[in-house]
């Protein structure tokens, strides 16, 4: 049987194939980092032009007397990107903060919106149509924190990026600080850490605590600098830093700094600057248990990703699991059952390629999970590829034994075949770029 990529565990194998396959849906108007890791796409409700603005202008969105006023010949120094998930309620309170402390500096907000159904986007493009400092991304079918805050700081060409989530946890009153330090020092990045003298973690409780201590801990496997807060969200540097590393990004889960310091060739020069993380002002909370899950996601491709790719190991591990499924459903259906082996095995068949399907669908591209209908459809098409990658891998086996006869590399020659086959084919076709609903 073949349930979505057979025996194949880890791997030895550098295939030219996969990064190839990584890289695409870059296209024409939508703008991509082009690079040959995962695709960065970019749906955006305006256009990727710098926004033009009035340095003194009041609150956005506050009040409208004045603050459409633009003054063509002040170009913006500092974009400040807002990732943004049901973050509605927290919209107009983080402008009004955002426009009393940067009130001297010429600076554009961009929330990148994935879409919230609450409204979320909506009232940043109602703000933005009186207030040329104010632009919304928003990504149709899309998740992700880190891939959000990179498509962000593509689309800005101010001199400056800085990142801050949107539930007013991080201490904006800090940004005119991070941008004095890196307009007169020779620095790479500012980063606001809860961790150095002066700053501090609020009201969190000791296992949230514990939790953000240990993956620090297990982000030196893959940062080299000595940081205090690897895992804040919190951090301002040049767009030239930033377009420095961009194409080496992974963009996956969560944790953007992270990427950032991993991703560096070289050692970024940094400062850190306390704050006490608040209490998130209103809305929910998104952190769950797979936040966990795209962490180790995240320090397996920038461990072993240059290698193979990440979601490729996962999607194998996946089938090997499937294997396991199978064989346990096969048993029950023969032996305490007492089906036909012909039933038995076309049950253990089904069974293991639908959770493989669903398992993948979690777990493997959470960033572009599927639902409803669309999620009824890439089952019947997960169904096809794989019948394509059993015979593939049935044929290529049968000709390597007709070859060489020894059965084992034969098995193993079709299970990679088949392996790749349905990698490559429902990345494409499955987990892909969203059609139109
Ligand atoms: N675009 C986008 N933004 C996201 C996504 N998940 C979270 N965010 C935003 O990222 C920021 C941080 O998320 P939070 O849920 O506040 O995470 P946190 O601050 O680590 O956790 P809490 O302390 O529980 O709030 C917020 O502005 C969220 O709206 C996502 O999938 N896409
Ligand atoms: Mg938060």
């Amino acid at each position: 049987m073949e349930n979505g990529s057979g025996l194949l565990n880890g791997g030895l194998w550098k295939l030219s194939v996969l990064p190839a396959i990584k890289g695409r849906a870059c296209c024409v108007p939508e703008q991509c980092a082009s690079s040959e890791r995962d695709v960065i796409v970019m749906k955006q409700s305006d256009t990727a032009e710098p926004s033009r603005t009035d340095v003194e202008s009041p609150a956005p969105g506050v009040s409208k007397e004045g603050g459409g006023a633009v003054n063509s010949s002040v170009r913006t120094d500092l974009t400040v990107v807002v990732p943004t998930f049901r973050e509605r309620e927290n919209i107009r309170p983080l402008l009004e903060k955002l426009s009393s402390v940067l009130s001297g500096l010429s600076w554009e907000v961009i929330f990148v919106d994935d879409d919230s159904g609450d409204g979320t986007a909506e009232l940043v493009r109602e703000i933005a149509g009186g207030d040329p400092r104010v632009r919304c991304i928003q990504r149709i079918g899309r998740r992700g924190l880190s891939s959000a805050c990179i498509e962000g700081m593509l689309s800005s060409s101010a001199k400056y990026l800085a990142v801050m989530d949107a539930d007013l946890q991080h201490d904006e009153s800090l940004l005119p600080a991070m941008h004095s330090a890196l307009v007169s020092e020779d620095l790479d990045i500012i980063v606001g850490s809860r961790y150095v003298a002066g700053g501090g973690v609020g009201e969190w409780d000791r296992s949230r605590l514990w939790v953000s201590r240990f993956a620090s801990r297990l982000s030196r496997a893959v940062i080299k600098a000595e940081l205090s807060d690897p895992m804040s969200g919190f951090f301002m540097l040049p767009r030239e830093v930033f377009q420095d590393i961009v194409r080496r990004l992974s963009g996956i889960g969560f944790k953007i700094l992270m990427d950032i310091f991993a991703s560096s060739r070289r050692p970024l020069r940094f400062r850190e600057l306390p704050y006490t993380f608040r209490t998130r002002f209103a809305g929910e909370s998104k952190l769950d248990t797979l936040v966990a899950w795209e962490f180790v996601m995240l320090l397996l491709d920038k461990l072993v990703g240059h290698i193979i790719p990440v979601r490729f190991i996962l999607f194998a591990s996946v089938g090997g699991l499937g294997l396991l499924i199978h064989l346990a459903v096969l048993y029950v259906c023969l032996h305490l059952v007492g089906l036909s082996f012909v039933m038995s095995q076309a049950t253990a068949t089904m069974v293991a390629m639908t959770t493989n399907y669903a398992i993948n669908n979690v777990f493997t591209y959470r960033d572009k999970r599927l639902t409803g209908m669309r999620f009824s459809l890439g089952l019947l098409t997960f169904y096809m590829v794989c019948g394509f990658g059993a015979v593939a891998n049935v044929g290529i086996a049968n000709f390597v034994y007709w070859l060489d006869k020894a059965w084992w590399l034969a098995g193993v020659t079709g299970a990679i075949v088949g392996a790749v086959w349905n990698y490559a084919v429902t990345s494409v076709f499955i987990w892909t770029k969203p059609k139109k609903a």
